[in-house]
């Protein structure tokens, strides 16, 4: 069973059929490889791993894999959130997040800080590849056609509390999309701009503005490629480590304040796409620092 009786429970989320190619699904266990659970004790945060999730790729549409395990995932979330404890979701492409989602929002109104160089914001209308792990903020707000997944979870996370940080490639309808919603937007050129703490400061702000408190969704491809090689999608531009570790520890300095943080998922490590494990060790390093991991 998966009592908590911790800070922070880890959920694996071995899937990456949403994804745009394999390996993603190999995530949780390049994160844990990557020393996890020693990184968050020594950050001073007792944490459960409460093992994987079930999926079954094979023999399955994609939507169907997605429904079942995401279904799984809030579930946990769900039962983690209720026994005090703070879910931390391991993927897994970013579709998993349709499942972190409905388990915070379940008994909850959740604002969203979603670091990524993507708005994860088509529909399978929209969507130019199909692929699932673009689509599931979109499906969160309740843009609906999604054939018989019914996704949506708006209102328990209004568009007016998400915010999406360190965007640089949108699609074109997805562009028209994100305009028309009512979501806070920084791209990289925002960050280049004022400088990565005072877009996460602001970020903040809005997204735990009237709400329960802020699920954060970091993407690996938020960062530069160089910094994390390992994921399906690269875009250069992004992020550096020493830009990331900024914005997370920021984030723990606030909720050391507020506790603004009650759920994470981090999402899109790909370790078939890397010769060293780099990206889950950025990955953990990241999660560590947004847990309150402190130099001195
Ligand atoms: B990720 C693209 N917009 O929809 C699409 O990594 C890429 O979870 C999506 O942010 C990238 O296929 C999804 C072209
Ligand atoms: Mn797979
Ligand atoms: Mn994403
Ligand atoms: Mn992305």
């Amino acid at each position: 069973d998966s009592a908590v009786s911790s800070d922070v429970a880890v959920i694996g989320a071995p899937i990456d059929i949403g994804g745009n190619c394999r390996g993603a699904d190999l995530g949780p266990a390049a994160i844990r490889h990557a020393g996890l659970e020693d990184a968050l004790s020594e950050a001073g945060v007792s944490v459960t791993d409460v093992g994987d999730v079930p999926v079954s790729e094979t023999g399955t549409e994609p939507v169907d894999a997605i429904q079942s395990t995401t279904a799984a995932i809030a579930d946990r979330v769900a039962e983690t959130l209720q026994q005090g404890a703070r879910p931390l979701v391991l993927g897994g492409d970013h579709s998993i997040a349709i499942g972190t989602l409905r388990g915070t929002a379940r008994n909850a109104k959740s604002g969203v800080i979603w670091f990524d160089a993507h708005g994860d914001y088509n529909t399978p209308t929209t969507s130019p590849s199909g692929n699932f792990h673009g689509m599931p903020l979109a499906a969160a707000h309740g843009h609906r056609d999604f054939a018989d997944a019914d996704w949506s979870i708006a209102p328990s996370i209004p568009e007016e509390n998400t915010v999406l940080v360190g965007l640089r490639s949108l699609d074109e309808q997805e562009r028209d999309a994100l305009r028309r919603a009512d979501v806070t937007a920084y791209t990289m050129v925002d960050i280049d701009d004022r400088g990565i703490s005072e877009i996460v400061d602001e970020a903040i702000d809005i997204a735990a503005s009237g709400t329960d408190g802020v699920h954060v969704s970091l993407d690996l491809d938020w960062l530069d490629p160089r910094a994390a090689p390992g994921v399906g999608t690269p875009v250069p531009g992004g992020a550096t480590e020493r830009e990331a570790h900024l914005a997370l520890e920021r984030l723990a300095e606030r909720d050391a304040d507020d506790d603004v943080l009650r759920s994470m998922d981090v999402v899109e490590v790909n370790p078939l796409l890397d010769d060293e494990n780099t990206t889950a060790e950025a990955a953990t390093d990241l999660i560590a620092s947004a847990f309150g991991n402190r130099i001195i």
